[in-house]
């Protein structure tokens, strides 16, 4: 006996990967469905080898079903997760509109996968920002042996984080500079994003940080342990998958970088790469279609008490998305939706 499983956003970036990772990971599923706009209605996706039609989100009926995979915006979320919720459908929403509702556990199972239990609030987990899921994965096995009290971080985000118009436009703009005739402008970024990086990811807060180094901050304080100082820099890159992330930390206890390293190679979710020798360590272009989250250069930092540092880098789709969702969606199976 398996569940009947909607994915809502069928036909985006995230929407295709949750079907590929469900099928991947033989996800016990009696029935799938694929939802879309009306816009994509018909539109065909791949479910391991089985092709399926999406149907309308905004006619689809989720009662009868058990899990429904958000990959939407916020604006639809808002729309449908709560009728999904309120058909008995246990909603796992990849937006952002309930990460930071008390009401919704936000959840990323190497981590927190107990909190999935508090979904009986609202019949909503939430998942978190891509930047997030990857660095709390490495932060965590650290923080139970020496207790994180700073993180500073700066990513190195891919253009697929902004959707497919943001890699069509990267592929474009690319193809113009070797090809003047056609001038690409700026449209899914604020400026040119081939051969050039983009401080600023979402909007402008009143303090200047940007809200994705907002959610950074927000999120790991919410999935680890809110007394976590987190100062973010989010950046775009002209890489179409794989986020990048140069990680700096402040323990409460001096941890070594040797011990370090052992604690992030037992752990859940990580695979270590770091070796000081030319190609050592991970680069985006490797973790495309894996579900690790690669951590590199792990050193001391010596110019603080308990300082380490280190490179982290997942597929964004993956881990950042569609295999966090589906990971939430086996722990939910286990632990609260037994079937036969
Ligand atoms: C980005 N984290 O990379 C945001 C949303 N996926 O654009």
């Amino acid at each position: 006996m398996g569940y009947r499983v909607v994915v809502v956003g069928a036909t985006g970036n995230v929407g295709r990967e949750m079907l590929n990772i469900l099928a991947e990971r033989e996800f016990p599923v009696d029935e799938i469905a694929a939802l879309a706009s009306r816009r994509s209605q018909g539109t065909e996706v791949s479910f391991g080898d089985q092709t399926l039609k999406t149907k309308d989100l905004a006619q689809f009926d989720f009662a009868g079903w058990d899990i429904a995979l958000f990959a939407v915006g916020s604006e639809a979320t808002k729309e449908h997760a709560p009728r999904a919720a309120k058909a008995g459908c246990v909603v796992i929403d990849n937006s952002s509109l309930y990460r930071y509702d008390p009401d919704v556990p936000l959840v990323v199972p190497e981590v927190n996968a107990d909190a999935v239990m508090g979904y009986t609030k609202k019949n909503i987990i939430a998942n978190p920002n891509c930047s997030t899921a990857q660095m709390v994965v490495a932060l965590k096995p650290l923080h139970d042996r020496a207790r994180i009290k700073r993180v500073v971080v700066a990513t190195y985000q891919s253009v697929s984080g902004a959707g497919k118009e943001g890699m069509d436009e990267l592929w474009d703009q690319t193809k113009s500079i070797y090809n003047p005739v056609t001038d690409v402008p700026a449209a899914k970024f604020t400026k040119q994003i081939a051969f050039n990086v983009i401080p600023h990811i979402d909007v402008f807060m009143e303090d200047g940080s940007t809200k994705e180094e907002w959610k950074m901050v927000a999120e790991t304080k919410k999935i680890i342990d809110k007394s976590i100082k987190v100062h973010a820099t989010c950046v775009r890159v002209p890489v179409f998958v794989g986020h990048s992330e140069a990680v700096n930390v402040e323990f409460e206890d001096f941890l070594d970088e040797e011990e370090a390293r052992e604690i992030l190679r037992e752990a859940p979710g990580i695979m270590v790469v770091d070796k000081r020798e030319d190609g050592g360590y991970v680069t985006p272009v490797e973790c495309v279609g894996d579900f690790a989250t690669f951590v590199s250069r792990i050193r001391q930092d010596p110019t603080i008490d308990n300082g380490l540092s280190f490179w982290c880098v997942s597929d964004n789709l993956r881990k950042g998305a569609a295999l966090n969702a589906v990971q939430i969606a086996e722990v939910l199976g286990q632990r609260a939706l037994k079937k036969g």
